[in-house]
């Protein structure tokens, strides 16, 4: 997912593309801006973290680009490409380090197994 700090930014095309050219296949995609109960459902594991109301402030506060991406280790490939949580700390030439400064406004969101990969692909396609 482009969180809406990419989307403001206009980064949609830049990250789509950067997933494309490693050879990973757009499946689907929906633009919409997620609501309090949208957002408490998705990051229900961080509903209790002190981070939690800016992460819902930030993730509410315009639209995301929700996408299901294919192909050989889909949720490993987009994670490397996506870069550690925090920007500080992500790897040069990837999405985070390469566009982003503060954890919370760092860009994009991926699924980090299967199960979440399922359950959220069923939030937001479902
Ligand atoms: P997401 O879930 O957005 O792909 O991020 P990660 O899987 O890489 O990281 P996460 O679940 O640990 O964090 C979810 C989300 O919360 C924001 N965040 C995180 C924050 O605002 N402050 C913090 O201290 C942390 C740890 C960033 C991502």
């Amino acid at each position: 997912m482009i969180k809406p700090d990419g989307v403001a930014r206009g980064l949609v095309g830049e990250i789509i593309s950067r997933f494309e050219r490693k050879g990973l296949r757009l499946e689907k995609m929906r633009m919409l801006t997620i609501d309090e109960e949208l957002a408490r459902r998705h990051y229900a594991e961080h509903v209790e973290k002190p981070f939690f109301p800016e992460l819902l402030e930030f993730i509410t506060s315009g639209p995301v680009v929700a996408m299901q991406w294919a192909g050989e280790s889909a949720i490993s490939v987009c994670r490397t490409l996506m870069g550690a949580t925090n920007p500080l700390q992500a790897d040069p030439g990837t999405i985070r380090a390469d566009f982003g400064l503060v954890v919370t406004h760092n860009l994009v969101h991926g699924s980090d197994g299967p199960e979440s990969a399922e359950r959220e692909l069923g939030i937001f396609f479902g």
